[in-house]
């Protein structure tokens, strides 16, 4: 009795962590009024016309509400952030299912069952502002959670490694990968001359790149994306003692990618396309989840991992150091206001709480010093903690004064510490185990403007991830590699990259080199340059299967099904397996010539949600296409139709084809009858008594997302 009361006052206590944060940004909220004012609150009489000095005379300098609406217009963009300018983000909460006592003393990470207001967001790092959701490229993941005892930033990114060890290389990186200065072009893309100049100079980065290469780079959507912290940060317990950990965020709903030729796509069609479907997964009540994993690993354990984990171009694989899942962090609000809250969120890696600490990382020591100051640019002085979206949910208090935008108010006259003018009597903050408490650590050596030798190797892991991944998972990166360098200009780049790909993997070098007009890789030629380290050894592990992304995820919740139709669809069959898949979870459109209403075969009119140009196939997971002779007739003759369904059969999506409807695949000679059935077809009939198996199937079909080995994909038209 006593364990249910404390149970339900836990659960209560956990809510109303996460309703108070609510409720301080209400305070903030301003709902639609019928009424305009100015900025000092004078009630507009007009909002249409300025003052002018006569009906056709010239508009007057004292018109001050002309001018209050102009000047505020004016001034209504700020910069957009350095990296990761494309974003969007949600409001929700952390949940911790395992405490972590033993490991960190930090609070949101003690009970059970404890919720801490979060606000998150997933960004592209190359774009800028208006590119592109879809494109190749890193996605940041960063998670604000509001603790009790200050605001704690995992800034963090969809892969688990980063391009460059060491803060100084990071803005070279940065202006090789965005648009070339000359012609500020290609907007959002890596496939570009100096893009691989700079990597064919950096074979630290050839890690990183094959992450960038692979289905990782082309997220199906923020819902079904990894998250990593990337860096090793430190866990420390109350008692002082300190362990490495690694924070990983394992999507519910399993990580799936797009196809390249479909993100290119959607990149026309709908360049909105992550931040729609998060937005609208959100409102649906779909709320997005993940799972927090952290890989604790001890001072010993870190010097016999056989790389140095303050190298942030390595992982830890999860065969090396199980992750332990701890929390669930759950989306489930969409911000108010883009600006206010997306845009004005200031995220930085040094917003620590107590027992969490950052490690010497040299990437992660410079950016301690970068976050600070491009906020200070960004938003334009130092106050920008004050800004709602920025506020913590504890008490604040220091002496800090005055600065750009000062919301608060502080009393008295004293603004210094030691004081005793403030409260009467003398206070003094000088040391004691109160509040945030540095890992201590013993430091004596020679200032040096070097690398660790620790950092040497740079191929391993690249190879241990080209082993990791499936035959086809393979074949994308080859691909992804051959696209951006056949955009390559200068040939020698192309050379020496895949030059240097040869240390990751030969067949790679060979396979990637083939196409583009060059010579076979030479890895002795890569082996000369500046800056090239000889692999020190074998890596500990051959391969890593966690790395796959083949295979994964069982649900087709959420998942986007066209139902492709024209006059004379027969029900029958499509409406079993239709109501399957919303049991399943799955959301179901249908798409026609036209919007209005198809007759069916038997008169009834079926309502239609889109059109072939309006929705096109690559904004859905799956396709299904009733029978209904005069409909699959219909759907022949129609190009858009065709294409519909062709390009989701060339895409591997899964399809399920009823009755004459097949004849849209067998017009290309896919499908036919004495073939074996392509991977992910599934072809039914109208039979009632096959109809339910037909919706089991084609669900399984969902549920392995893509089904890339797919028979004569190349032979389809799309
Ligand atoms: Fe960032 N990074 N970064 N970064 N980063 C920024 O801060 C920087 C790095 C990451 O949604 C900027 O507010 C330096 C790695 C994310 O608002 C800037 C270095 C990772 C976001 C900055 C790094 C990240 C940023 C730009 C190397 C993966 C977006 C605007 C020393 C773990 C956060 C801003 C958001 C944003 C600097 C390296 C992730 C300029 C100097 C590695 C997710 O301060």
């Amino acid at each position: 009795m006593a364990s249910s009361r404390t149970e339900g006052s836990r659960k209560a206590k956990a809510a109303d962590a996460v309703t108070n944060r609510q409720k301080q940004l209400e305070a903030f909220t301003q709902g639609p009024e019928n009424v305009l004012t100015t900025n000092q609150g004078v009630v507009l009489p007009d909002n249409h016309n300025s003052l002018k000095a006569g009906l056709r005379g010239p508009s007057l300098l004292q018109d001050f509400i002309l001018r209050e609406k102009l000047t505020h217009f004016d001034h209504e963009r700020i910069p957009e952030r350095v990296v990761f300018a494309r974003g969007a983000a949600a409001h929700g909460y952390f949940e911790l299912t395992r405490p972590l006592v033993e490991y960190t003393r930090a609070d949101f990470l003690q009970e059970v069952g404890g919720r801490t207001p979060v606000f998150v967001r997933f960004s592209n790092m190359t774009g800028a502002r208006g590119s592109a959701d879809t494109v190749r490229d890193v996605r940041g993941f960063a998670v604000k959670f509001y603790t009790r005892e200050g605001n704690y930033d995992l800034v963090g990114s969809s892969m688990p490694v980063a391009f460059v060890q060491d803060a100084m290389k990071f803005p070279d990186l940065v202006h090789a990968m965005q648009p070339e200065p000359h012609h500020d072009m290609p907007q959002a893309s890596s496939a570009h001359d100096t893009f691989w100049d700079f990597m064919s100079l950096m074979p630290e980065s050839s890690h990183a790149l094959m992450w960038l290469m692979s289905d990782r780079a082309l997220p199906r959507s923020y819902r079904m994306m990894d998250g990593f912290g990337v860096h090793a940060f430190r866990f420390v317990n109350a008692r002082g003692q300190s362990h490495f950990v690694k924070f990983h965020w394992k999507p519910k709903l399993g990580k799936h990618a797009l196809l390249w030729d479909e993100a290119q796509k959607i990149a026309g069609r709908d360049p909105d396309f992550h931040r729609r479907d998060l937005w609208e997964a959100i409102e649906r009540g779909d709320h997005p989840e993940w799972e927090l994993g952290v890989q604790l690993v001890d001072e010993d354990r870190a010097e016999k991992l056989g790389f140095d984990l303050l190298d942030a171009t390595k992982l830890l694989p999860e065969e090396a150091v199980p992750i332990s899942w701890v929390g669930r962090l759950v989306l489930n609000r969409n911000p108010d206001n883009f600006f206010a809250e997306v845009e004005q969120v200031a995220f930085h890696p040094g917003n620590l709480v107590p027992g969490i600490d950052f490690t010497n990382d040299p990437l992660l020591q410079g950016r301690l010093f970068s976050y600070t100051d491009t906020q200070l640019a960004r938003l334009g002085g130092p106050n920008h903690h004050e800004l709602p979206i920025n506020r913590g949910v504890c008490p604040v208090h220091n002496f800090q004064r005055g600065g750009v935008g000062r919301m608060t108010i502080p009393k008295g006259r004293v603004s210094y510490e030691p004081n005793t003018l403030g409260s009467g009597s003398e206070f003094r903050v000088d040391g004691g185990e109160q509040g945030f408490q540095t890992v201590s650590e013993d430091m004596e050596s020679p200032k040096v403007r070097r690398r660790s030798p620790g950092f040497d190797d740079h191929f391993s892991q690249g190879t241990l991830f080209w082993n990791s991944q499936s035959a086809a998972e393979k074949e994308h990166i080859i691909s992804a590699f051959q696209f951006e360098l056949s955009r390559v200009e200068t040939p020698a780049i192309r050379q020496r990259l895949v030059d240097n790909l040869a240390h990751v993997d030969a067949r790679l070098a060979r396979k990637v080199a083939e196409p583009l007009g060059i010579g076979p890789p030479d890895a002795k030629a890569a082996a000369g340059q500046a800056g090239f380290r000889e692999p020190k050894g074998k890596p500990p592990l051959e391969a890593a299967p966690s790395l796959s992304m083949e295979g994964n995820g069982n649900s087709i919740q959420t998942r986007r099904v066209a139902i492709v139709m024209a006059p004379g669809v027969e029900l029958g069959a499509y409406k079993v397996v239709q109501q399957a898949l919303l049991d399943a979870g799955a959301c179901t459109k249908v798409v026609a010539a036209h919007l209005g209403f198809v007759a069916s075969s038997s008169g009834q009119q079926v309502p239609i949600d889109h059109t072939f140009q309006n929705m096109p196939s690559v904004m859905f997971d799956a396709v299904l296409v009733p029978a209904g002779a005069a409909s699959a007739q219909a759907l022949l003759k129609d190009g858009d139709a065709r294409h519909f369904v062709l390009e989701a059969y060339r895409h591997c999506k899964p399809l399920c084809i009823i009755g004459e409807s097949v004849e849209i695949l067998r017009s290309v000679g896919v499908a036919l009858e004495d073939a074996p059935m392509p991977a992910g077809v599934v072809i039914g009939t109208n039979e009632p008594t096959a109809r339910l198996q037909m919706a089991q199937d084609f669900i399984a079909a969902i549920a392995k997302h893509r089904h890339w080995a797919r028979a004569l994909v190349e032979q389809v038209p799309a």
